[in-house]
């Protein structure tokens, strides 16, 4: 595997499935990353503890994925100077992750979170969008990205009953 430089953060096993795709996304572009179940109310010590070796083992961007009172993102942007990206989950009983959505987005001035959609797309964006910084200072990742991009608009038919 590449060298480290995203941590993927989710508040349960239970959110893995939703955030597999930020996983593979990195993967595809050839980009390092540690996935890890962490709480920020059930193992806020795993919280602080991680983040306090993350730089130092590369990691460069944080995407927090949580469902419910989705505090994770916020609580790991309170404790780096790294950017935080939040992806929220439908997981509670209010079911469509609305609660998630306002819990991660609505960070009060002072401590940003950038936060993406709810779910898997989000889960896929934010590792685009982790790639897109760290792209900034890494010329052989802005072309993968490029590379991703025109694949991406390759397998889009122009017909839409067209196979494939
Ligand atoms: C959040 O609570 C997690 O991110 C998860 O989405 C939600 C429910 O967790 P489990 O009860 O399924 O472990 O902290």
């Amino acid at each position: 595997m590449a060298e480290t430089r995203v941590a993927i953060l989710m508040g349960s096993k239970n959110d893995w499935d939703v955030m597999k795709p930020a996983a593979d996304a990195l993967e595809r572009l050839q980009l390092g990353y540690e996935a890890r179940v962490i709480s920020a109310h059930r193992t806020p010590e795993r919280l602080v503890a991680f983040i306090e070796g993350a730089e130092a083992r590369g990691v460069r961007v944080f995407i927090c994925g949580a469902g419910g009172a989705a505090h994770l993102a916020g609580v790991t942007a309170a404790h780096t100077l790294l950017p935080v990206l939040g992806v929220p989950i439908a997981s509670s009983e209010l079911g469509s992750g609305l609660d998630a959505l306002l819990a991660t987005v609505q960070m009060p001035g002072g401590i940003p979170v950038a936060t993406l959609a709810i779910g898997k797309a989000g889960a896929k964006n934010a590792a685009l969008l982790a790639a897109e910084i760290l792209a900034v200072s890494d010329p052989d990742l802005r072309a993968r990205l490029a590379k991703l991009r025109e694949e991406q608009a390759a397998a889009i038919p122009e017909e839409p009953l067209a196979k494939g």
